[in-house]
C-alpha cells in the first residue's frame, strides 16, 4: 500500500526546515527574555522594566533588591549580560538574610 500523504509530509518538513530555523532566529530575537523586558528597546533594562517583567513571580521590592545585585556597574540598569546573569540565577534558593 502506497503512503503518498507520507512522503508529501517528508517532502515539506525538508523544504520547511531551513524556513522554520530562519523563522526561530527571528522569534529568539523577538520573544529573547532581554526583548521582552527591555519595553522601550533602549537594550537595557530599567528598574521599573525589570520590576515589570518578574512581577507574575516575585514581588517588587524583592525584584528592585535582585535588580540591585544584578546590576553590577552600579549604572542603574541592566545590560544585557547582567540580564542574563539574572535568568542564570532565577528559582535559586534565598539566602538566609
Ligand atoms: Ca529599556
Ligand atoms: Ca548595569
Amino acid at each position: 500500500m502506497k503512503t503518498p500523504l507520507l512522503t508529501a509530509t517528508a517532502l515539506a518538513v525538508l523544504i520547511a526546515l531551513p524556513i522554520a530555523a530562519r523563522a526561530a532566529e527571528d522569534d529568539f530575537a523577538k520573544t529573547h527574555p532581554f526583548a521582552t523586558a527591555d519595553k522601550d528597546g533602549d537594550k537595557k533594562i530599567s528598574p521599573d522594566e525589570y520590576v515589570a517583567y518578574v512581577a507574575p513571580k516575585t514581588d517588587a521590592a524583592a525584584a528592585k533588591e535582585k535588580f540591585a545585585a544584578l546590576d553590577k556597574d552600579h549604572d542603574g540598569y541592566l545590560s544585557r549580560e547582567e540580564f542574563r546573569a539574572g535568568m542564570g540565577t532565577k528559582g535559586k534558593k534565598k539566602k538566609g538574610d
